[in-house]
């Protein structure tokens, strides 16, 4: 078993999603095994998605992921990480496949609802980001 980091983002939350997108996942087969309501400030967004402070939309991006609460969990599941990636959908949920959570619940490539971590490395990274080990219980 593997275990990967999603946030249930500001939009979706805001939207009143968070518990829906929540059951979505469990539904797919992950076992919750850390969730934590969060409000990140400037500077963790900013360090969060550090990788894409050259970008042109990362000023929007951080300011998007501050605008509200939003929902960290620890999702364990067999290859949690690329699974993950799949029941997502592509990053601009206009354009994802019907039947994910980017096409379910967000609305474009900004507010896309849930981020999931995208290599074996950036979760175990983004997992210590907002869990200790002793925040993470044992699913079965
Ligand atoms: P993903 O891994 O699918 O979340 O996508 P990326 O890591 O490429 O991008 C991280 C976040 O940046 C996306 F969830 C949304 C935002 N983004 C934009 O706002 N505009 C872009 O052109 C690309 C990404």
């Amino acid at each position: 078993m593997a275990t990967t980091l999603t946030i249930v983002k500001p939009d979706a939350v805001k939207a009143g999603n968070a518990g829906n997108v929540l059951a979505f996942l469990e539904a797919k087969g992950f076992q919750i095994r850390g969730l934590k309501m969060i409000r990140l400030t400037e500077d963790q967004a900013g360090a969060f998605y550090e990788v894409h402070k050259e970008r042109p939309f990362y000023g929007d991006l951080v300011r998007f992921m501050t605008s509200g609460p939003a929902v960290a969990a620890a999702l364990e599941h067999d290859n949690a990480v690329p699974y993950l990636r799949e029941v997502m959908g592509a990053t601009n949920s206009a354009e994802a496949a019907e039947g994910t959570v980017r096409a379910l619940y967000g609305t474009d490539i900004e507010c896309n609802a849930i981020h999931g971590s995208d290599s074996e490395e950036n979760a175990a990274l983004e997992l210590s980001f907002f869990f200790s080990r002793s925040d993470l219980i044992a699913a079965r």
